[in-house]
């Protein structure tokens, strides 16, 4: 049997419209999933949104509207985006849904079986925005108003509460850092992490009677629980806890947390010590990449800066902004769109170096071959160095990917795209056609099988483009895996007569 390869996105708050930072995760989070499938896994890939948590509250009241209404109308919004991005999630959750409520119900249930629940009372200055408790000492002050790390406004809150025992975790927690030194990534994160844990960890309120929007407490229905407890829960409820034992065995753990660097703690502090709690199998790695900025700036609704992905998209199409968003920012730092950036790369990668290469190739085997894919021998040195060259793609693709360094990937790809032209250019086989036409068949059936591999190899980055690609080379969709790789098309199969693949982009008049 295959491999299997679980991965997920956070699941985003719908207390108001997807913007291109939630794009960019989930298109991220996508190309992995793609390119495991293509490479023989048996791939899980959720994603969903995060409808409980007094941001919904707070928000829903601000507009006048019930909060379930406000869920629906976004979380609509999420699924709708994630198709227009191309997402080949297979499972996408709502934290409303019968079958979450009751997976948070068991982890709540496990951990105060466990001993690492008790009842107490909770005084604290609490960020409504970042869904969390901050110290005193975290704190800033201006004109009479606290304000937590992250610049958002915190307020004194008081209630009954559950509390977890994080504190008695700390030293599984830094063993498990020790041990598994992949489990937080980029290796910055680690650090900060590690230094954050030794600092001392304070037990953790995780419930709330001050308001009723959320998973009712087991046995105690006056608590909800507080969003992150059942928020993080949503990677095991889409693999089948508690109900599909035998599901929930062959997915879970998860091999890879994507998630954004603000919300890291989240994920390799409280994450970790729930499921060591509860006693269930822990993720093999998290990854967190960085924050998306339009041009330099952060975005927010007051400035009115936010990026859209809808209408980059129709602005611009999606494999633009996938390859764009994908091969500039490097996987784990920050980016920073621009028009220009975009359209540059979309261009100069797209539409010139992949797509003039393909329709220069092919419109000569149509024209000087009877359309028909010529012979592969024999070949001369520099066919097989370009060859060579091709051949060691997917080895260097793979060990990117693993390391979610998706930008080095492509980045790889394109180099040698880059060879591939020069090759073309230096061949010259619109010379060869009057000298040698056997040879100038020979480069352009060379050239063809290179475009076979970055056709095949670019599928999970940006898959329409691919797709039309392979589909010019009569590669049919069966010999699409990276399986299929070593075996070429072979010479005399027809091929349709070509069209362009990437149109070239334009600056949108303002
Ligand atoms: O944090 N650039 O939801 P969320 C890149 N519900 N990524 C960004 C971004 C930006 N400008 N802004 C946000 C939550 N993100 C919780 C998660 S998971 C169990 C619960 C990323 O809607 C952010 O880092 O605020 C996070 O990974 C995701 O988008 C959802 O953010």
């Amino acid at each position: 049997m295959s491999q299997r390869f679980t991965i997920t996105t956070a699941i985003s708050y719908p207390n108001g419209a997807p913007h291109i930072g939630h794009a960019y995760e989930l298109i991220a989070t996508d190309a992995i999933a793609r390119f495991k499938r293509l490479d023989g896994y048996r791939v899980h890939f959720s994603t969903g949104t995060d409808e409980h948590g007094q941001k919904m509250v707070e928000t829903a009241a601000r507009e006048g509207i019930p909060v379930a209404e406000l869920a629906d109308r976004n979380t609509g919004l999420f699924r709708k985006m994630a198709e227009v991005v191309g997402s080949s999630h297979d499972d996408f959750i709502s934290t409303r849904e019968p079958r979450h409520i009751k997976a948070s119900q068991a982890i709540w249930t496990a951990m105060a079986d466990a001993g690492d629940i008790y009842l107490d009372n909770y005084g604290g200055w609490y960020s409504v925005r970042d869904e969390a408790y901050f110290g005193e000492n975290e704190l800033t002050e201006k004109d009479g108003q606290k304000f937590a790390p992250t610049g958002a406004p915190v307020k004194w809150m008081e209630e009954p509460s559950y509390f977890f025992r994080l504190s008695a975790f700390q030293d599984r927690l830094l063993k498990l850092y020790e041990e598994q030194p992949d489990f937080i990534a980029p290796a910055t994160r680690r650090n900060e992490v590690m230094a954050f844990v030794k600092s001392g960890l304070k037990d953790l309120s995780i419930s709330r009677t001050t308001m009723d929007w959320g998973v009712p407490v087991p046995g105690d229905p006056k608590h909800v629980m507080y969003v992150w407890v059942d928020a993080l829960t949503n990677y095991i409820t889409s693999c089948g806890y508690p109900d599909e034992p035998d599901r929930f065995k062959a997915s879970w753990p998860a091999d890879l947390h994507v998630i954004g660097k603000d919300i890291i703690r989240f994920h390799t502090i409280y994450w970790p010590a729930f499921l060591m709690s509860a006693g269930l199998p822990l993720p093999r790695r998290v990854f967190g990449h960085g924050f998306l900025y339009n041009a330099g700036e952060k975005m927010s609704k007051s400035i009115g800066n936010v990026l859209d992905p809808f209408d980059l998209i129709g602005a611009f199409g999606l494999d633009p902004l996938r390859h764009y968003l994908l091969r500039e920012v490097p996987f784990g730092q920050d980016g920073n769109y621009s028009v220009e950036g975009f359209i540059n790369r979309v261009n100069a990668d797209l539409a010139n170096d992949i797509g003039n290469l393909a329709q220069r190739s092919l419109s000569m085997i149509a024209k000087h071959c009877d359309g028909a894919m010529p012979s592969l021998e024999p070949l001369a040195p520099q066919d097989e160095v370009l060859l060579e060259r091709v051949r060691a793609l997917p080895e260097i693709c793979r060990k990117a990917v693993d390391a979610q360094a998706l930008h080095q990937a492509l980045g790889a790809i394109f180099e040698v795209v880059s060879e591939a032209n020069r090759y073309f250019a230096g061949e010259e086989p619109w010379k060869l056609r009057k000298t040698d036409p056997e040879r100038m068949a020979v480069v352009l059936g060379v050239t063809a099988e290179a475009l076979r591999w970055f056709g095949v190899l670019l599928q999970p980055f940006v898959p329409k483009t691919a797709s039309d690609l392979l589909d010019i080379l009569a590669v049919p969709e069966s010999a699409r895996t990276f399986e299929w790789l070593t075996r070429h098309v072979p010479s005399g199969t027809p091929l349709p007569a070509p069209s362009p693949i990437v149109p070239k982009l334009e600056e949108p008049a303002a």
